[in-house]
C-alpha cells in the first residue's frame, strides 16, 4: 500500500520563529478499538465497545470497530508513514481483550501469546523506524466479561487491571518509552455509566461515581504493578481536563456551576492522584447520589503514587451556566446528547451553544485553555513532566480532484495550539512533548466514522491512506522543530 501525496494548497507561512526546546517530543496518537480492526482475530474476545456498537441506535450509522483502519494488519505501512512524517513517538493503546481474553472478574486468565505478539511486532517496527513507543493500557475497550461482573463499578476490575498492566510491562516494558495507565477516565466513568453515550451505555449516576473511584484505584494499582515489573519504565496517566469558565462571572450561580464542573471533571481525578484525597465539595455535591462507601481505608494511598509524567488531552474550552430547570437544558458540552446528564449530582447545569467557529464536533476553538491547563498542572504537580497526549480537530475532509486533502482549518487549529504550548513553556511549564490526535481518521466512538480527526485520510472502502495537508505541514514543523512567526 502506498500513501497518496499531493501538494498542499495554502499553508500558513513558516519562517524561522518559534523554536521548541531540545528533546521536545513530536508525536501522534491512536487507540486500539479506533484503528486496529481484527476484532475476532488471534484470540481477541469482545470488549464493551464491540457490544455497544452492535446495539442498535448506539453508534451513528451502525458503525463498529470490526475493521476500522485495519491497523492490525497494516501497522508496518502505518509505521512507514510515521517515519516519513518524522514522528519521534507514537502513542497507541493496548487492547486488553487481546492480552488476557479469558479474564473474569475473579481471575486474569492465561496470557494470549498471539495477542502479545502483535504489540511485540508493532513496538519492534517502531523502534526500527526510530520512533519511541508510548503505550496506553486502557483506552476504553474493557473486556465484556468484566462488565458482565459489574465493570468499573466493581473493584475487582481495578484489581484485574493491575494484573493485566503487569503482563504488558513484563512483555513490552523493556522497549516502551512510557506507559500511560488510563486515557480520560472522565469519559469512561461519566459517559459510560451516567449519560450512557459511551459503552457500556449505563445511566446510573451512583455507578458513575463508583467507576470514578475504581478507575482512580486502577491507575494506582497498575502504576505499582508496572514499576515492579519494569522499574525503569516511566508511568503516566492521561486526563481530559476542562478549562471551565462561568458564562457570567458576576453571577454567583454560574460561578458555582463552574466550580462543580471543575470538581467532577478535574479535581475528582487530580486530587486523589496528586494529593491522595477526594475534594470535600465534590463529596458534598454528590452526597444525595452516593455515600462513597466504595472508597475503602487505604485506597487513597494506593491511588496516590508518584508520577513520572502527566498527560493532558485538550480540545476545547468549557463554558457553563446554572440551569433553572425550565425549557430544554442546553447541553453543548461536546459529549453527545442524552436524557441522562453526565454531570452527576449537578444536573442543574447547562452548556450554552458556542458562538463563532466550531469544529465538525461542534466544539469551539480556544487554544488559551491549553496554556492555562498546562500552567495549572505545572503548579499542582511541580516537578512532574507534562505532555499533551492528545490535541486535534475533526473537520469534514474530502479528497480533492487533485488527489490532496486541503485541511487548512486543521492546520490553523494545530498551529494555534502549538503556539499555546510554546507560551506555556515560556511561562515555565515543563512540557516535554505533543501528540497530535490523530495519526489516522478512525472510529470516533458514538459518531462512528462520520468524524475525521486524522492528519492522514483513510478511505474506509479501500483502506487507502492519503496524507492530508496537515500531515505535510506537521512534518515540516517537526523538521524545523518549531513554527514560523505569528
Ligand atoms: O477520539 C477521541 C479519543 O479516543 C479520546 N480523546 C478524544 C478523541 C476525540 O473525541
Amino acid at each position: 500500500m502506498t500513501a497518496v501525496e499531493a501538494r498542499p494548497a495554502s499553508l500558513p507561512q513558516q519562517a524561522d520563529g518559534l523554536v521548541f526546546p531540545p528533546g521536545f517530543v513530536w508525536g501522534a496518537a491512536t487507540a486500539a478499538y479506533q484503528v486496529e480492526g481484527a476484532h475476532d482475530e488471534d484470540g481477541r474476545t469482545p470488549s464493551i465497545w464491540d457490544t455497544f456498537s452492535r446495539t442498535p441506535g448506539k453508534v451513528a450509522g451502525g458503525d463498529t470497530g470490526d475493521v476500522a483502519d485495519d491497523h492490525y494488519h497494516r501497522y508496518r505501512d502505518d509505521v512507514a508513514l510515521m517515519r516519513r512524517l518524522g514522528l519521534a513517538s507514537y502513542r497507541f493503546s493496548v487492547a486488553w481483550p487481546r492480552i488476557t481474553p479469558q479474564v473474569t472478574p475473579d481471575a486474569l486468565g492465561p496470557v494470549n501469546a498471539a495477542g502479545v505478539a502483535f504489540y511485540d511486532r508493532l513496538v519492534d517496527e517502531l523502534l526500527e523506524a526510530g520512533i519511541a513507543p508510548a503505550a496506553t493500557l486502557y483506552h476504553w475497550d474493557l473486556p465484556q466479561a468484566l462488565e458482565d461482573g459489574g465493570g468499573w463499578t466493581d473493584r475487582r476490575t481495578a484489581e484485574r487491571f493491575a494484573e493485566y498492566a503487569a503482563v504488558v510491562a513484563r512483555h513490552l516494558g523493556d522497549r516502551l518509552r512510557t506507559v500511560i495507565t488510563l486515557n480520560e477516565p472522565w469519559c469512561s466513568a461519566y459517559l459510560g455509566y451516567a449519560s450512557g453515550v459511551h459503552a457500556p451505555g449505563r445511566t446510573e449516576p451512583a455507578a458513575a461515581l463508583a467507576a470514578v473511584h475504581h478507575l482512580n484505584l486502577a491507575h494506582g494499582l497498575a502504576t505499582a504493578a508496572v514499576r515492579e515489573q519494569a522499574p525503569a519504565l516511566p508511568v503516566a496517566v492521561t486526563l481530559n481536563l476542562a478549562w471551565v469558565r462561568p458564562e457570567d462571572p458576576a453571577d454567583p450561580a454560574d460561578v458555582d456551576a463552574a466550580r462543580r464542573v471543575d470538581g467532577l471533571q478535574n479535581r475528582v481525578f487530580l486530587d486523589p492522584v496528586l494529593h491522595g484525597r477526594y475534594p470535600a465539595d465534590v463529596l458534598a455535591d454528590t452526597a444525595a447520589v452516593t455515600d462513597w462507601s466504595f472508597v475503602r481505608d487505604g485506597d487513597l494511598a494506593l491511588v496516590h503514587q508518584p508520577l513520572d509524567a502527566l498527560g493532558l488531552n485538550y480540545y476545547s474550552p468549557t463554558v457553563v451556566r446554572a440551569w433553572d430547570g425550565t425549557g430544554v437544558r442546553a447541553e453543548a458540552d461536546g459529549h453527545g446528547s442524552s436524557a441522562s446528564s453526565p454531570w452527576v449530582g449537578s444536573s442543574d447545569l447547562e452548556f450554552p451553544e458556542p458562538a463563532g467557529h466550531v469544529t465538525d464536533m461542534g466544539w469551539p476553538v480556544d487554544a488559551e485553555g491549553m496554556r492555562r491547563l498546562l500552567l495549572r498542572l505545572h503548579e499542582e504537580a511541580p516537578g512532574v513532566p507534562l505532555y499533551v497526549t492528545e490535541n486535534g480537530a475533526a473537520y469534514p475532509d474530502v479528497v480533492a480532484p487533485d488527489g490532496g486533502v486541503h485541511d487548512t482549518d486543521r492546520i490553523r487549529y494545530v498551529d494555534a495550539h502549538l503556539r499555546a504550548v510554546h507560551r506555556a513553556l515560556a511561562d515555565g511549564a515543563d512540557v516535554r512533548g505533543y501528540y497530535l490526535w490523530s495519526l489516522l481518521d478512525n472510529f470516533e466512538w458514538g459518531y462512528g466514522y462520520s468524524k475525521r480527526f486524522g492528519i492522514v485520510h483513510v478511505d474506509y472502502d479501500t483502506q487507502e491512506r492519503t496524507l492530508k495537508d496537515s500531515a505535510l505541514w506537521y512534518a515540516d514543523v517537526i523538521r524545523r522543530h518549531g513554527l514560523g512567526g505569528a
